[in-house]
């Protein structure tokens, strides 16, 4: 262990000047951060941006920035990606533009940064801004835990982000595999970045599983059965419930690897009594359980835009629900198939093989309810709607070919090459992300009141996806020609011209990355004329809809009564939708508080300092974490109160805008 005041961190080998890419994305993230700290100081907001966001409790203003966070870092993952689709592009036998070990930190920032920081903040963002509301509720069972959970995952990127700029981040991918991100091959601080980066907002997610658990269980409205949720809230429930069963396991898996790396622990090194294989199983019991976790959401978004869009009571609902279910409950039954070569029996890995292949079953059942939904219905090709359609056809693909690599032999033969880099893309990318653009812009007027520009969300829709077919096919077929994933240069031919192709379909998804920034400023620029003040602009047919857009702080000024599964559409039809009540009372909410910024702050520079080995600071830290929760805790008074007169003005001017529009 190192002692000295400031352990492993000297000038010398802490900045980036082993490569001048490596220098000019320090910059750009300095730039980045300067620019941020800049603007708010510049239009003197910085009382506004502490007072109304960074302190809020609120669930849906929590939930905005989760969403910000995603957007950021989707924007940050993908330079990574078209950097490393550059350097393929050019690296028929050269050493391309890249250096070897930061082409290394770069397939493995992009990795970590795309399903840590982008696709969990994304849906954790947008689960945090609806569910509530679906449900019925005021905010989530623990308000304050929920700020806990946003910080310390905003702490987590920032670790992602400054090891850019101090240091180096991780050489060992995103999965960290031993014995290569073990000390004896990678003694740097790239993998403790990695490490504590994941340890940090890992615990923040874990956190936020159990939050959703206890509000979808016990926050719904009155009249609000199980069986009468909406998909998004149990496929909430199936994401959270895998939330807190798998995330203990990579806790647990990351401590250890920090043990063998700190003290010299044998935990993972196959000398000394050690096993490399236990790190690879622990992984993979939180890794796979986390392709759901990742992918759930998105289907019950989808379920919401397919039925929305369709104009039709969702199709076989109760299948749906045991579908997710079975899907939950089965995702903890397959870990093994990202290891068939371990060298375990074909018993073992027979049973795998099929267990994994069983998964399709509900998926299946998931796809054929989409369509029968679709069938017959009124459907409107609103931006949302490209998202569920384009899903659905590429995610079919990109099913089989999983089925294909569920078979031991056929893994065998292509685990490690580019055919499971382009089925994994294809599962996530359709599978999540093309959800979560889709929930982002079906619920975008009910967080800001205005809708975002249709036009230029079909045109973002159209590059990602046929951006995506140009950038991924390709990949299939490397794979059959035998080319490696992770590879910084090559010496056959025949792979360029594909690579090329694949480089040109990264332009493509760039395009529509640009598309979805022309978007958010085209509908900022023009929100007076969009501006949506029924709360309802789809005629949805759940209880999201039901509130002002955007909602006042307390959701619902009275808790709805809910009678059937579209409890929206429901009051609709029996014009029970917007009747007001005789009077109001005063509604009690949780009080703003900085404990949440401050434990994500102290969180950070734990992590910061468990990376360069500066112990006392990461005692310190860890002691501000326990005192600032001692002292939150001991606050008697957490609530503010809303007196009835003030819920009856805000609810007036709600009123207002709904006679005005001609709904009520
Ligand atoms: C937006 C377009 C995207 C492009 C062009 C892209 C491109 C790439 C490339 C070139 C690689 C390295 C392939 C190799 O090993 O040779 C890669 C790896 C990877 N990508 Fe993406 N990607 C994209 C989006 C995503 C998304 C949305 C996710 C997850 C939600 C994701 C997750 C991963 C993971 C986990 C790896 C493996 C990293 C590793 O090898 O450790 N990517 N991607
Ligand atoms: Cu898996």
């Amino acid at each position: 262990m190192d002692m000295r005041i400031l352990g492993r961190l000297t000038a010398a080998d802490a900045l980036p000047f082993y490569s001048w890419v490596a220098v000019g994305g320090a910059i750009v993230t300095l730039l980045g951060l300067l620019t941020i700290v800049g603007t708010i100081t510049v239009l003197g907001k910085w009382r506004y941006v502490w007072t109304e966001w960074m302190t809020s409790l609120d669930h849906k203003r929590i939930g905005i920035l989760y969403v910000i966070l995603a957007l950021v870092m989707l924007v940050r993952g993908f330079v990574d990606a078209i950097m490393m689709r550059a350097q393929q592009a050019v690296a028929l036998n050269s050493n391309g533009y890249l250096p070897a070990q930061h082409f290394d930190q770069i397939f493995s920032s992009h990795g970590t940064i795309m399903i840590f920081f982008m696709a969990m903040p994304f849906l954790t963002g947008l689960i945090n801004i609806v569910v509530p509301q679906q449900i019925g509720a005021r905010d989530v069972a623990f308000p304050f835990m929920n700020s806990v959970s946003l910080w310390l995952t905003a702490a987590g990127a920032g670790l992602v982000l400054i090891s850019l700029v101090v240091g180096r981040f991780s050489t060992a991918g995103w999965t960290g595999y031993p014995p290569y991100s073990g000390l004896q091959y990678n003694p740097g601080v790239g993998v403790d970045y990695w490490i504590w980066a994941i340890q940090v907002s890992g615990i923040g997610t874990t956190l936020s599983g159990i939050n959703f658990i206890v509000t979808i269980l016990k926050r719904r409205a009155p009249g609000m059965k199980l069986m009468r949720m909406p998909l998004f809230c149990w496929t909430t429930l199936a994401t959270s419930i895998l939330m807190i069963f798998a995330f203990p396991a990579l806790t647990v898996t990351t401590a250890l690897l920090a043990l063998d790396r700190i003290f010299g622990m044998h935990f993972f090194t196959n000398a000394d009594g050690g096993n490399l294989m236990n790190y690879i199983n622990l992984f993979w019991i939180w890794g796979h359980p986390e392709v759901y976790i990742l992918i759930l959401p998105a289907f019950g978004i989808y379920s919401s835009v397919v039925s929305t869009f369709a104009a039709k009571r969702l199709f076989g609902y109760k299948s749906l629900v045991y579908a997710t279910m079975a899907i939950a409950l089965l995702s903890f039954t397959v870990w093994l198939h990202h290891f068939f070569t371990m060298g375990a029996g074909a018993g073992v890995n027979a049973f795998f093989g099929i267990a994994t292949m069983v998964i399709a079953v509900p998926t299946g059942v998931k796809v054929f309810d989409w369509l029968m939904t679709l069938f017959r219905g009124r459907i409107t090709f609103h931006p949302s709607m490209l998202w569920a359609l384009g899903f659905i056809v590429t995610f079919v693909i990109g099913g089989m070919t999983g089925v294909l690599l569920a078979l031991p032999p056929a893994d065998y033969l292509m685990h490690n090459s580019t055919f499971l880099v382009a089925h994994f893309h294809n599962m996530l990318i359709p599978g999540a992300l093309f959800g979560y653009l889709a929930g982002y812009m079906f619920w975008f007027p009910k967080a800001f009141g205005f809708t975002l520009s249709e036009r230029w969300g079909k045109r973002a829709f159209w590059c990602w996806i046929i951006g995506f077919y140009i950038a991924f096919m390709p990949l299939y077929v490397l794979g059959f020609m035998g080319m490696a994933r992770r590879m910084e240069r090559y010496e056959v031919a025949a792979w360029q011209p594909l690579l090329v192709i694949a480089a040109l379909g990264a332009v493509v998804i760039l395009a529509g990355i640009t598309c979805l920034v022309i978007q958010l400023v085209v509908s900022i620029r023009d929100r007076e004329h969009n501006r949506d003040l029924t709360g309802d602009p789809w005629d949805g047919r759940t209880l999201e809809w039901l509130t002002a857009s955007p909602p006042a702080p307390y959701n619902f000024a009275i808790l709805p009564q809910v009678r059937d599964i579209d409890a929206l559409h429901d009051m609709k039809r029996h014009g029970s939708a917007h009747i007001r009540p005789k009077r109001y009372h005063d509604i009690l909410l949780p009080q703003n508080t900085g404990a949440g910024v401050l434990i994500g702050g102290f969180a950070f520079y734990f992590g910061f300092a468990a990376v360069w080995h500066i112990w006392w600071a990461a005692a310190a830290t860890l002691l501000g974490i326990l005192l600032t929760a001692a002292a939150r805790s001991f606050r008697d008074k957490t609530e503010i109160c809303i007196p009835a007169s003030e819920v009856q003005q805000i609810e007036n001017r709600h009123f207002r805008n709904l006679a005005r529009e001609g709904a009520v």
